[in-house]
C-alpha cells in the first residue's frame, strides 16, 4: 500500500506539472545531470492503435509488446510499414508491458499480472511463464542479468534463466529519486529508462544508480500531428548493426531513429 501511496503522489505531482506548463525537473528540482544531444536518422511508419510498452530489435527484427486490457499483444514489425509479420494477442485479463530478446527468446512483462510470458523470437510460439513478485514495466538485459522497473525509483535485477532476485538499483539524479521509471533499454553500458508520462529518457550509472544524463525526446513531437495526453514516448530499441537508438510512443503513428551524441561516461569508464 505503500509503494502504491507513493505512486499516487508522484502521479498527482505529474498531473500538476502537466497541467501548469512545468517540466518534472522543474517541479522535482531534479534536473541537474546534462542533457545528451541527439539527431534524427530516420522515420518510419508505427501502428497509431499500438500502446506501446516495449520494444526490442534484434538481428534485423523489430519486436514491439503493447498494453491495453484486452488489446495487449506481441508483434514483429515490419519497420519499412509498421505492420506486424506476426502477431500472438495475450488474454484479456493481461496488460502488455516491458520486452526483451535474449538466447532466442522473447520475455514480455504484465503490469499487475505477476506474469513474464516466454515466446520463441523465431516463430513467437508461447514457451511457457514465470512468476514475477513486483508489478512489471520495462524490461533490459544487460549482458548478465534482467532488469526490471515496477514504475517506482528502484530497478532490480535478476537472473535471466531462474528470475533469481540479484539486486536493486536505486535511481537518483544529484541525489533526489527519479520515480516512475518505465520502458528500459541497456545500452553501451548504461540504463536508458523513460520516465512514466514525460518524453524524457534517464542515463543510468548501473554501478550506483546516479542518472548520468538526460535525453529530452519532446522535440519528436514538432514532426508529428497532435496526439492526446496518454501518447507519451515508451519504446527505445538499440540496433546494435547501426548503433541507433529507435524510439517510438504510445499511440505515435511514427518510430524515429535516433544518432546520440557521445554518452556520458559511467563506472569511471570513458565512452567510447
Ligand atoms: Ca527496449
Amino acid at each position: 500500500m505503500g509503494a502504491r501511496l507513493h505512486r499516487a503522489f508522484y502521479f498527482l505531482l505529474f498531473s500538476v506539472c502537466l497541467v501548469v506548463g512545468a517540466s518534472p525537473g522543474e517541479c522535482f528540482g531534479a534536473d541537474d545531470a546534462p542533457g545528451v544531444a541527439w539527431r534524427v536518422a530516420g522515420r518510419h511508419p508505427h501502428d497509431p492503435q499500438a500502446f506501446t510498452q516495449g520494444l526490442v530489435m534484434r538481428h534485423g527484427h523489430l519486436y514491439e509488446s503493447t498494453g491495453r486490457y484486452g488489446r495487449s499483444s506481441l508483434r514483429r514489425v515490419d519497420p519499412a510499414t509498421g505492420r506486424a509479420l506476426a502477431r500472438r494477442d495475450l488474454p484479456a485479463a493481461y496488460f502488455g508491458e516491458g520486452l526483451e530478446e535474449h538466447d532466442g527468446r522473447l520475455y514480455q512483462l504484465t503490469w499487475r499480472e505477476n506474469t513474464v510470458f516466454v515466446f520463441d523470437a523465431a516463430t513467437l510460439d508461447a514457451l511457457g511463464q514465470r512468476p514475477l513478485a513486483t508489478e512489471g514495466w520495462g524490461l533490459c538485459h544487460d549482458g548478465t542479468s534482467f532488469v526490471i522497473s515496477d514504475g517506482s525509483s528502484v530497478l532490480r535485477r535478476y537472473d535471466p534463466d531462474t528470475f533469481a532476485p540479484r539486486g536493486r538499483i536505486r535511481v537518483a539524479d544529484q541525489g533526489v529519486p527519479v520515480e516512475a521509471l518505465n520502458e528500459l533499454e541497456c545500452f553501451d553500458g548504461r540504463i536508458l529508462a523513460n520516465v512514466w508520462m514525460t518524453d524524457r529518457v534517464a542515463v543510468i550509472d548501473p554501478g550506483d544508480g546516479r542518472v548520468v544524463g538526460w535525453l529530452d525526446l519532446s522535440g519528436l513531437r514538432a514532426l508529428m500531428p497532435p496526439l492526446p495526453p496518454e501518447a507519451v514516448a515508451n519504446g527505445m530499441a538499440l540496433d546494435r548493426e547501426t548503433g541507433r537508438l529507435w524510439v517510438t510512443g504510445k499511440l505515435w503513428p511514427t518510430v524515429f531513429e535516433l544518432e546520440l551524441a557521445t554518452l556520458p561516461p559511467v563506472g569511471g569508464k570513458e565512452a567510447p
